[in-house]
């Protein structure tokens, strides 16, 4: 027992710092997403789309992408849980102004397309929505928009 006594004590000194490390890693206005980022989100004031790709870039963020279920799992978890952000639409970094029906992140990498990503038989829209938001009323679903809309940022940054 004498002997084990300043293992566990190191052992909790270690938790206790890796606790403060993590709560610290998110400088205001972020808060943690999960291990490795930190998210955004204002549900207060709405932008445009290029506006919030400016915002998010302001405080060293990217607007919101989503490559996979994991992060749409989570993101979905994060605005659904609060009363505040589960009833907003949200800008999501996806375009096809480039290339109409070739939607990218403004990372340049492809978005994912389908199910369980986009509402039914989204994007629909054509020429004159290109770009793409999280819709609310569905779910919290994909749907193509005008760029120049204006609904509410989520920011993303890594730790
Ligand atoms: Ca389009």
């Amino acid at each position: 027992m004498k002997f084990l006594a300043p293992v566990i004590l190191t052992a909790l000194i270690s938790v206790a710092a890796s606790a403060s490390v993590h709560s610290n890693v998110c400088p205001s206005p972020y808060e943690p997403l999960d291990d490795t980022r930190c998210i955004f989100v204002d549900a207060f004031v709405t932008y445009t789309w290029q506006e919030t790709v400016d915002l998010c870039k302001s405080h060293s963020g990217e607007i919101l992408m989503i490559e996979d279920c994991e992060t749409f799992a989570l993101i979905y978890d994060y605005v659904r849980s609060q009363d505040a952000t589960k009833g907003k639409h949200y800008w999501l970094g996806a375009t096809d102004e480039a290339e109409e029906g070739t939607w990218k992140f403004v990372n340049n990498r492809p978005t994912p397309m389908g199910i369980p990503f986009w509402g039914a038989n989204e994007p629909n829209n054509g020429n004159t929505y290109n770009c793409a938001m999280m819709h609310a009323s569905y779910n919290h679903y994909w749907y193509d928009a005008s760029c120049g809309s204006k609904y509410n940022p989520i920011c993303l940054k890594t730790y």
